[in-house]
């Protein structure tokens, strides 16, 4: 046989989630690549601190930490949840989001425009966790969502398009990567545990999970 398999676990199929538009792709990134996206992620927090943001209403604070890398930010502010092309807490732009997240985003996301935000969630608590909620705050719905897991394993839900509707769970590893378009970017979602000491790829432990999205629609080209 030829020696021209992937190195052993290292997937650049998606396996299906019985999701029509979810594709899961365990173990996408090997060890390395791991090591070297922690890195560059690491290094985008000198320029942009993660921050505990807070629900809009009701000023409760989250259990995780965020910031973002790209054109647009995401964020939640008293007015609401919304994209900034400014990180307020340090009035700078955010840093530009990494080579090696483009790449992922050309390779699997079948979207020619690039994305403009990468919000990065951080699960740096024992008890952090992100409830059930829908993306909805891009203009840009045809795109997809594409999400890549570092760190410690969480369960992860999917449901439908009403809060109370039926949920599957998942793991999410280090390593995998979720492209998540069509006709489930609406679908209810939110991560129910993280399970500490799971990976050692963080340094202080914990979970990072990066969001690449489209925001705005890309300009029509000429007809
Ligand atoms: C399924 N983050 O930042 S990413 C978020 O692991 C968010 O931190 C989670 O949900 C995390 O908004 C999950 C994967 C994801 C993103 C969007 C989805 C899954 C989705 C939209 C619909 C269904
Ligand atoms: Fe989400």
């Amino acid at each position: 046989m030829p020696k021209t398999e992937p190195e052993k676990g290292l997937q650049k199929r998606p396996v299906d989630t019985g999701f029509e538009g979810i594709a899961l792709y365990p173990g996408y990134l090997d060890a390395p690549a791991q090591k070297a996206l922690v890195a560059e992620v690491l290094a985008g927090f000198e320029t942009a601190p993660p921050y505990r943001p807070h629900m809009p209403r009701t000023g409760k604070p989250w259990s995780i930490h965020q910031t973002n890398f790209g054109e647009l930010g995401w964020v939640s502010r008293p007015g609401g949840y919304g994209y900034s092309a400014l990180n307020e807490a340090v009035n700078a732009p955010w840093p530009a989001i990494p080579a090696a997240l483009l790449a992922i985003w050309d390779e699997i996301a079948a979207c020619p425009a690039p994305p403009e935000c990468c919000l990065v969630n951080l699960y740096d608590a024992p008890g952090s966790r992100m409830g059930l909620h829908r993306d909805e705050d891009e203009e840009a719905l045809d795109a997809p969502v594409v999400s890549i897991s570092l760190g410690d394993t969480c369960t992860f839900r999917v449901g439908g398009f009403a809060r109370s509707d039926k949920s599957k769970s998942f793991r999410l590893a280090s390593g995998d990567v979720l492209v998540i378009g069509g006709p489930s970017r609406l679908r209810y979602h939110g991560v129910d545990r993280v399970t500490p000491g799971s990976s050692q790829l963080v340094p202080g432990g914990g979970r990072i999970n990066l969001t690449l999205r489209r925001v705005t629609k890309p300009a029509q080209p000429a007809q």
